[in-house]
């Protein structure tokens, strides 16, 4: 199988993530690629339309995408069982939760990299900001729980989004007033599979 990842990517990176935490590394060969919705030229776009990180291509079938189908490709096929029964749909919501906090931070970072400087939207980005912030209040109360219990994709995701948070948004503090997720996350940064994807 062949992973077309780029470091800097939080979907990307919960692909990786997952490969190491169901031990699939050395099944797959990682395949360096990059661009924006400006420019598709280095993407897989033969393997995604869309021309968008993940994308995964199998010898037993055509190419995947969307790191959520990703995710769960790799889940069933090491049989990992980080989609439990017992809790299917929140486990669901949370990464989507997650996947939601993402792409509201990708489109900020696009925002100030894509358009003309006359044509951005201060209000915009502060739009996408407020979605980050009502999501991580959201787990702060909602779902710690969750998070304090066996390791899930709800948790691989989440700890995926607040790295890119780190790695992107750093001045927007997303750790005043949520020390319990704070505390979670350093937790959760000190495996194996984060320390080695780290953007
Ligand atoms: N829903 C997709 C989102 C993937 C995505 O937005 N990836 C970004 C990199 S972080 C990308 O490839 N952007 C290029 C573009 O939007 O053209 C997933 O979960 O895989």
């Amino acid at each position: 199988m062949q992973l077309y990842y780029a470091s800097a990517s939080p979907f990307a990176r919960k692909a990786l993530v997952t490969l190491h935490e169901t031990g699939q590394l050395d099944d797959v060969e990682i395949v360096a690629a990059t661009g924006t919705p400006l420019d598709a030229s280095q993407m897989p776009t033969a393997h995604n339309p869309l021309g968008k990180l993940p994308a995964l291509s199998r010898p037993d079938g055509p190419a995947i995408y969307d790191s959520r189908v990703i995710c769960r490709y790799l889940d069933a096929r090491a049989k990992a069982g980080l989609y439990p029964d017992r809790s299917q749909w929140e486990t669901l919501t949370l990464e989507a939760t997650a996947d939601g906090i993402m792409d509201a931070a990708v489109l900020m970072v696009y925002e100030g990299r894509c358009r003309p400087e006359n044509l951005q939207s201060a209000d915009w980005v502060n739009g996408q900001w407020d979605k980050i912030s009502r999501a991580l209040d959201a787990i702060t109360t909602r779902w710690m729980s969750h998070l304090a219990g066996p390791m899930d994709m709800g948790h691989i995701a989440i700890a995926c989004a607040l790295g890119y948070l780190d790695f992107r948004h750093d001045d927007r503090a997303w750790r005043k007033g949520r020390d319990a997720l704070d505390d979670w996350f350093a937790t959760f940064s000190q495996r194996d599979s984060m320390q080695a994807t780290r953007p």
